[in-house]
């Protein structure tokens, strides 16, 4: 993965440094963060393309401004791919990012002042579910679900059901950004008819295994709306989409909404990006690259096991682990974080349930294997790198084992370079 930055390099000797730096970095480090990945020569080259310069409020053949002949195109060829790899009737492909798109569903799908029923943000649930510190938590009322047990991941679904009979939610939100294991579906989607909620999945960490077809599909058991990232399991540029099953009149809603409700144009260059990496992710290569996703994670589960680390929900069903570190190995998230940065191993540290530490410095780290999977990675480079991340914390005071360490890493990425394309 070499981009041509000659007329950067130029111009800009200060930008060029910096883009070359962090090209070398992704290449001899390993990225474990489960929220990246690598995208192909395709998508990038479609991100830097001229439709950067383009102007396109509006949707397909009616726009706000004229010249629209090929981004029509390609937005049509975008909201086909993401109809077609989840099964939605409706997609809108203009959302710049996951926050985004979310806070558009809300206002699409909610009044100011309406309720949502979502997953405890310290059980797995994400920032834009209601985070106090969000602008949306002063527009919307959130009231929580929670895991009944840390240790399997078990989700109180009698606890989920007598909230929404209290609290009359319009909008059930499933969905994570650090949970490790399947949501029952059916259950939220019983629930959320029960109270005459809409059911809303937020799919952005698992949108690659959903569509790779290697986990459920919310839409088959009945939900109304799923809402996405398009950069990390699915490995496409970085951007949002929204997808609604069948009914069309959320689909206009959810359309207003995010044009001219909340956006203004659309970034049509990584518009043509999520158009590449969706037809991507239509191929059958695919789904051997979801499947190996979670062989990869489950290798390393097993590591973590092995070694009696704890993991929350005690192992993981997709692309992510979430290890207490803290209490099995006495080094915080963040100074873990900060060992593993120096072998180069990238990863984040992340609250735990039931954490008595704090965010900027919590009891977890969070890792998964999208990224490492794209390069090539199988269970076993995949067992010897969580066997790297336990020594290296367990020897986090020995430089030299460390340095041996982090020469093994830089090995072990320039043997698994990233690759150009995948199809
Ligand atoms: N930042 C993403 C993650 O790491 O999960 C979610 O927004």
């Amino acid at each position: 993965m070499t981009q041509n930055l000659k007329f950067i390099k130029k111009q800009d000797p200060a930008v060029y440094k910096a883009i070359v730096g962090e090209e070398k970095r992704q290449a001899e480090g390993l990225e474990l963060i489960p929220s990246e990945n690598y995208v192909s020569q395709a998508v990038l080259e479609a991100n830097g393309s001229v439709l950067t310069n383009k102007y396109s409020e509006g949707y397909i053949g009616r726009r706000y401004y004229g010249g629209q002949e090929f981004t029509d195109a390609i937005e049509k060829l975008a909201i086909e791919r993401a109809c077609k790899l989840f099964g939605a009737k409706y997609a809108n492909v203009q959302p710049l990012s996951g926050a985004p798109a979310n806070v558009a569903a809300y206002f699409a799908l909610m009044n100011p002042g309406d309720t949502i029923l979502g997953m405890d943000l310290a059980h797995g649930g994400h920032l834009t579910h209601g985070h106090p510190v969000t602008s949306i938590s002063k527009v919307f009322k959130f009231v929580r679900y929670s895991m009944k047990n840390i240790e399997t991941g078990e989700i109180d679904y009698e606890g989920l059901r007598q909230t929404a009979l209290r609290e009359k939610p319009k909008v059930i939100l499933a969905g994570y950004s650090a949970y490790p294991r399947e949501l029952d579906y059916a259950k939220f989607v019983e629930i959320a008819r029960e109270v005459g909620a809409i059911s809303m999945m937020d799919i952005a960490h698992i949108a690659g295994l959903i569509a790779g077809k290697v986990v459920k599909n919310p839409f088959d058991y009945g939900f109304d709306v799923m809402t996405s990232t398009t950069h990390k399991t699915l490995r496409g540029p970085r951007g949002g989409l929204i997808l609604v099953r069948e009914n069309e009149e959320l689909a206009k809603k959810i359309d207003k909404s995010v044009f001219p409700g909340l956006q203004g144009g659309p970034h049509m260059n990584l518009i043509a990006g999520k158009a590449v990496a969706f037809g991507e992710a239509l191929k059958p290569s695919f789904k051997k690259y979801a499947q190996q996703i979670l062989k990869n994670a489950k290798a390393m589960e097993e590591v973590f096991r092995r070694e009696k680390v704890r993991m929350i929900t005690g192992g993981t069903s997709n692309h992510l682990i979430l290890a207490d570190v803290w209490g099995s190995l006495g080094v915080s998230g963040k100074e873990a974080q900060t060992v593993l940065d120096e072998v180069g191993i990238t990863l984040n540290m992340n609250m735990i349930a039931g954490d008595t530490r704090k965010p900027m410095d919590p009891s977890g780290i969070r890792f998964g294997t999208p990224a490492i999977t794209t390069r090539g990675f199988k269970e076993k480079e995949c067992a010897r790198v969580a066997e790297l991340i336990i020594e290296t914390l367990r020897n986090k005071g020995d430089e030299k084992r460390k340095k041996e360490i982090h020469v093994e890493i830089i090995k072990l990425a320039k043997k698994f370079p990233i690759p150009d394309k995948f199809i």
